[in-house]
């Protein structure tokens, strides 16, 4: 005899959810629950916001705090950077070295405003990081950058216009109201080194 144990026959389709029929109350149960959720959720959000607003704020009180201390003795700030003017004179290649043992370089001038504050606060000529000695007529700044922003005095620079021998390093003249000139690296000049403000 071949017995057959059928599952009684559902339809799912059928089954309504229980909330379903007690609409109600379940609903607005639901609807206080979702306003809860919706509100931690909000909450959560305004807390995160407010945290990360406190760690950056944190972060900058912190970079604020070295950078004053960090500036060293006997450097003026300007922008995001510190300036050294030597009070003796050396050669363009010296004068470097002087800067870089300083965690420095000769200074990079990278808009109008830095070079009108050089200018104000060197009152003489002095050297910049800026040299064609790689490459005659193609200058770069000691950063690598090319040469965008150009500051030349007039006819300048003539690469000693075959009168003053090969000129390869430049200077901002006080006597040309802060443009530059190239002159050869080996001239005495004092100097400007510039260091990021960390
Ligand atoms: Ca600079
Ligand atoms: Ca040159
Ligand atoms: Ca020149």
């Amino acid at each position: 005899m071949n017995i057959h144990l059928k599952a009684p026959k559902v339809d799912f389709a059928c089954h309504r959810p229980f909330k379903s029929f007690l609409p109600g109350f379940i609903s607005d149960g639901d609807t206080v629950r979702n306003r809860k959720d919706n509100l931690i959720v909000h909450l959560n959000a305004v807390i995160e916001r407010l945290n990360s607003s406190l760690i950056k704020t944190t972060k900058e009180l912190t970079e604020y705090k070295q950078r004053k201390i960090e500036r060293p003795a006997e450097w003026m700030g300007f922008g995001s950077s510190y300036y050294f003017l030597s009070a003796e004179s050396k050669s363009w290649d010296e004068a470097r070295m002087f800067c870089r043992a300083r965690e420095a370089d000769l200074v990079v001038i990278n808009n109008r405003d830095e070079n009108a504050f050089l200018f104000s606060f060197t009152k003489r000529s002095v050297w910049i990081g800026l040299s064609d000695e790689a490459s005659e007529g193609t200058w770069k700044w000691v950063d690598g950058s090319p040469l965008t922003l150009k500051l030349w005095g007039n006819n300048q620079p003539d690469n000693g216009a075959g009168i003053y021998g090969e000129e390869d390093c430049a200077q901002l003249t006080f006597e040309d109201s802060g443009f530059w000139n190239d002159i050869s690296c080996k001239t005495s000049l004092r100097w400007i080194c510039e260091k990021k403000a960390k």
